[in-house]
């Protein structure tokens, strides 16, 4: 059988994604990471603070843990933005799409049944400082990780495992740079100001945080600057230069044109996408806000004018 970093250099090639092994599972704080948490950048989110002491050791998921995989898969950035969906939630939930393809390469390295375990977005891993000290790229000044020959349009997933491996690093062999240097174009693009510099994000202003985490009713200056987006922002990613959209042939739940569809939508339209653990109330209040961009959206929002949510109620009505 090939050696390890040989099964992963096929497997990156035929998947077309990037991958890399570390040892290291312990994470010391950041400068950022205290900023982010002194300040209440969190916003609702709670659960990062409860988070927190579990991510500095990857053994608060996997206790065994020795070495870890970590793989960036590229998504399509949408042509036009903003879109009501943003690319990486387009097609099949990513969450699945992830796990299945970290699945497959759980069984090319072989790894024994108990010895591992898959962790995409949802688990206590921080997974951009984890792929950067993995050197699958480096954390943008848009809190992105920016992959050389991807950029920022990459999605995260890891296998933790028990079992020794090598180390990567000598895998990445392209001479591309490896810091945004003096590039800002992220930050001075994003709608809402919510970059703070250095990668630092205020989630508390993000339109991402706004439209798929928040329970709260947006506040007027976010209101301004949502447009119809209804799931995540693609602006700091699209306008990354590093940005090579790939061409997947994923569409997204709806589009543009067919966006007064959504007021009908029930939890059956959200199955299987990245939309599905979103409330159906919160769904419709975003619909219903994205609606105030479109010709015929008017007809479309008198439909939720009367919804059991005060949210929805009170979005169909939002004017501009
Ligand atoms: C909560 C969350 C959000 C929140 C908060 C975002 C944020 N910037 O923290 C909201 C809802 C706003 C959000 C939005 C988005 N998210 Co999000 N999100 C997460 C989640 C679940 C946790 C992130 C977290 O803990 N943040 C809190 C901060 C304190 O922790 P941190 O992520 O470890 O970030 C620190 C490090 O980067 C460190 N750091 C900074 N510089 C450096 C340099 C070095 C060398 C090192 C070692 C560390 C370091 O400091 C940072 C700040 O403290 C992760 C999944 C995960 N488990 O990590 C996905 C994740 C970060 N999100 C992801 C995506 C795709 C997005 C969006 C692009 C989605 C969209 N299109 O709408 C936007 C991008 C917004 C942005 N510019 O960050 C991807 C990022 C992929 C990538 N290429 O980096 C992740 C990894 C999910 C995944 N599995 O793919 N997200
Ligand atoms: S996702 Fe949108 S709102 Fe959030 S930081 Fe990026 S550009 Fe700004
Ligand atoms: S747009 Fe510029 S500053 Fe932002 S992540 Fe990309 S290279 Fe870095």
């Amino acid at each position: 059988m090939a050696d390890i970093l040989t099964l992963l250099e096929r497997f990156e090639r035929h998947e077309n994604i990037r991958c890399a092994i570390t040892r290291r599972v312990s994470f010391p704080t950041t400068h950022n990471e205290e900023l982010f948490f002194a300040n209440r950048m969190y916003g609702d989110m709670k659960y990062l603070e409860e988070h927190r002491p579990l991510k500095r050791s990857l053994s608060s998921v996997l206790p065994s843990v020795r070495s870890v995989v970590i793989c960036a898969i590229p998504y399509r950035i949408p042509e036009q933005t903003p879109n009501p969906i943003a690319g990486y939630a387009w097609g099949e939930d990513y969450h699945s799409k992830v796990n299945r393809i970290l699945s497959k390469l759980v069984a090319i390295l072989g790894l024994s049944p108990g010895s591992w375990r898959i962790c995409v977005d949802s688990c206590p891993v921080p997974e951009r400082t984890l792929a950067a000290t993995a050197g699958l790229g480096w954390i943008g000044q848009s809190g992105n990780l920016v992959v050389p020959g991807i950029g920022p349009n990459v999605l995260l997933g890891e296998i933790l495992t028990s079992a020794d491996l090598p180390e990567t690093r000598p895998l990445i062999t392209d001479t591309s740079p490896r810091t945004c240097g003096t590039c800002t174009i992220c930050i001075d693009s994003c709608p809402t100001g919510a970059l703070q510099g250095g990668g630092l994000v205020d989630a508390r202003l993000c339109l991402s945080y706004h439209t798929t985490e928040s329970r709260e009713y947006p506040a007027p200056d976010i209101l301004d600057t949502l447009g119809p987006r209804i799931f995540g922002c693609d602006e700091c990613v699209k306008v990354c230069p590093y940005s090579h959209s790939p061409t997947h042939d994923t569409v997204p739940l709806v589009d543009m044109e067919h966006l007064p569809d959504a007021v009908h939508f029930t939890k059956r339209n959200l199955r299987n996408t990245a939309l599905e653990h979103l409330s159906m109330w919160r769904f419709l209040r975003n619909v219903a806000l994205a609606l105030r961009y479109h010709p015929d959206g008017a007809d479309a929002r008198k439909e939720l004018e009367d919804h059991p949510h005060p949210q929805v109620r009170k979005a169909a009505r939002q004017t501009r």
